[in-house]
């Protein structure tokens, strides 16, 4: 009897890792030189790699180009991300998926690409101020500065720092892009983007996370939606940046591609930018016990217009639960949303710094 409990127990051990040393992420302008490289290096390096024949599309939305299997593995990733848009923005799968994506692209540039750090995350709170003139866009160094802001005689292309020939597959082959817009929201649908006029970086300030990190307790539904809304801090940092995270389309794009956030993961700040959406979580989660583990909302996007927006800003039925499975597109193990609802548990062993 004995015997058979300590080997159940050395079973459940075997399938349920324990995460007794978690890593830690960090913020990219704490990183040592050495740290910046090798996640600059790393990225590069997914950029190589050839097209996975293993990417299979689920949803197939008509509003994307098809896959270019002269792509890089890098460009798979953005694809699922295209592909999935519409499961994964304004549906209950928002933050459990952006989490997931980002533990499964630091997998990728571990596995793949010799990368031995943490994902890093941007806290562009701290840049709220002045994100034009935020030190993250200074290090023009060629092998550990991120680069600066796009040539806007050049199609906003980056032209220094690690990234000023990062080439990307969709939804055309392009450079990567950075076009700083303070006003992004100006001429969309007003009922919708309700302060058209308003600047982005008024949504991430220190006191927004403040307010969203303490507030909401208990609340997932107003939590998620006051962070991914329709102005709020998440669209505000990808439209901020412009270009390629805010999902405009390249010159090189055909004529009906769709603007969106469809290929913003194009962007290597995408990781950074969504570490930091998840940190946001994290810390939210761990600010009052009513929000730790907690998760509601629906599978179907429901953004058409403001009256079914208001009732249902994280996704309408059918409801989604924490047995929920997140679609990988072939590229990754499929995980369920209880899976990534702690950190510290299920497939991941990770705090913030
Ligand atoms: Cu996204």
């Amino acid at each position: 009897m004995l015997t058979l409990s300590v080997f159940l127990l050395g079973l459940l051990c075997l399938t349920h890792a324990d995460c007794n040393n978690p890593t830690v992420r960090k913020e990219w302008r704490t990183l040592s030189t050495d740290e910046r490289v090798n996640w600059l290096s790393a990225v590069k390096c997914l950029s190589e790699l050839p097209h996975d024949t293993a990417l299979t599309p689920f949803v197939n939305p008509d509003d994307i180009v098809a896959v270019n299997a002269s792509g890089s593995y890098y460009d798979d990733i953005v694809y699922m991300h295209m592909d999935l848009n519409h499961l994964i923005h304004f549906t209950g799968l928002f933050l459990p998926f952006h989490r997931w994506y980002v533990q499964m692209y630091e997998n990728a540039l571990t596995e793949k690409c010799g990368f031995n750090g943490t994902s890093p995350y941007w806290d562009w709170a701290a840049d709220a101020p002045d994100v034009y003139g935020s030190t993250m866009f200074q290090d023009f160094d060629p092998v550990s500065g991120l680069g600066g802001w796009g040539n806007l005689s050049n199609d906003a292309q980056v032209p220094n720092g690690a990234f000023s020939d990062f080439k990307l597959s969709y939804p055309s082959y392009h450079t990567l892009r950075r076009n700083f817009t303070l006003q992004p929201y100006i001429g969309l649908d007003p009922t919708l983007f309700t302060d058209p006029y308003m600047d982005a970086n008024a949504s991430f300030t220190q006191s927004e996370v403040d307010k969203m990190v303490n507030g909401f307790v208990g609340d997932y539904k107003g939590f998620q939606s006051y962070l991914e809304g329709f102005e709020g801090a998440h669209g505000s940092v990808h439209e901020i940046l412009g270009g390629d995270l805010g999902g405009t389309c390249p010159s090189t794009a055909p004529a009906n591609c769709t603007p969106g956030p469809t290929f913003s993961a194009n962007e290597p700040m995408f990781w950074m930018h969504h570490a930091m959406v998840d940190k946001v979580w994290y810390d939210w989660q761990n600010s009052d016990s009513a929000n730790a583990g907690i998760f509601y909302g629906g599978s179907v996007q429901m953004i058409d217009n403001a009256t079914i927006y208001a009732e249902y800003p994280n996704g309408g039925p059918p409801m989604l639960s924490l047995d929920s499975v997140m679609h990988a597109d072939g590229m990754f193990e499929e995980s369920t949303v209880g899976d990534v609802i702690n950190t510290t548990a299920g497939i991941l062993c990770y705090i913030y710094e």
